[in-house]
């Protein structure tokens, strides 16, 4: 099993759901912690209750400029990110193709895949020249199932998937690994940022069900970062037990 004392892991999103759960876990093993989130008091919050030092970073991972200023300057003890889990993401509106909002399909694409892209690509070079390393990404079960009103949410998350895997490809012969997880759904704030505050409606979306909780995706993310060296899980996916798959819709005449 690879040990994580002695290293240090960045989450983006930590102020809350998956990305503080991750946190939290890998703290738990051991790792050093970059909070990274755009809410400062809730990553302040975190960094005081982890059992391992930890580092509150506020950014909006949209920003290119501000990701690498921040990334290049990180503290001493927590420059060199052995893990980066880019977790950072949203959802936003369940509107059909032709009545969705265009700037909430501009928010989605610049968070889930060019935010993802600006912290990787910040990191990536000193995980290969120290060739040690580990990029999670917060992929979907969207990425491979359309659902109405998923559209761009969706391909944002086909996107995840599609980088992960070619980064797999470059690389092979480094001691840097990809793990693209795709969750189903999580109990988390992510239907209350999707539906824009409306907490009535995001409760409904977790109603009579089970769903997963933050805290077994970051067992997941934990498991594939402990595997020996030589191991690299590419994909996983999770549903609920309670989750499952739509079928093809059908318009008759
Ligand atoms: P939450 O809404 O609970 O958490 C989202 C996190 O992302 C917050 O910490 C938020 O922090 C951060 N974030 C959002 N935008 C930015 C930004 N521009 N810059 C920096 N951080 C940002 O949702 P989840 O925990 O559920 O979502 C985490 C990831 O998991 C997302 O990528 C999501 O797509 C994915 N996922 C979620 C599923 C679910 O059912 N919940 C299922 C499959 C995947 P802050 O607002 O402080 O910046
Ligand atoms: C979030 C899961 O099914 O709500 O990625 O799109 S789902």
């Amino acid at each position: 099993m690879q040990t994580l004392q002695g290293w240090t892991a960045l989450v983006t999103g930590a102020s809350a759901g998956i990305g503080e759960a991750c946190a939290l876990a890998l703290s738990q093993a051991g790792a050093r912690l970059v909070l990274a989130g755009r809410r400062g008091d809730r990553l302040e919050a975190l960094a005081a209750k982890l059992p391992n030092p930890a580092h509150p970073l506020v950014l909006d991972v949209r920003s290119r400029r501000e990701v690498e200023t921040s990334l290049s300057s990180l503290p001493a003890g927590f420059s060199d990110v052995d893990v980066l889990v880019n977790n950072a993401g949203l959802g936003l509106g369940l509107e059909p193709a032709h009545e969705a909002s265009l700037d909430d399909w501009e928010t989605m694409i610049d968070t889930n895949c060019k935010g993802l892209v600006y912290v990787t690509r910040a990191l990536l070079p000193g995980m290969v020249k120290r060739n040690r390393g580990h990029v999670v990404n917060l992929g979907s079960v969207a990425a491979s199932y359309p659902y109405p009103g998923g559209n761009v949410y969706g391909a944002t998350k086909a996107f995840v998937h599609q980088f992960s895997q070619n980064m797999k490809a470059d690389l092979v012969g480094t001691r840097v690994r990809v793990t693209d997880i795709q969750p189903g759904m999580v109990e988390t704030d992510f239907s209350l940022v999707r539906f824009k505050g409306d907490a009535q409606r995001a409760s409904k979306t977790y109603e009579g069900m089970e769903a997963l909780t933050p805290g077994d995706i970051a067992d997941i993310v934990l498991w594939t970062v402990t595997r020996p060296a030589r191991v690299n899980i590419n994909v996983v996916e999770v549903m609920p037990a309670d989750q499952g798959f739509g079928p093809f819709n059908i318009k008759r005449r």
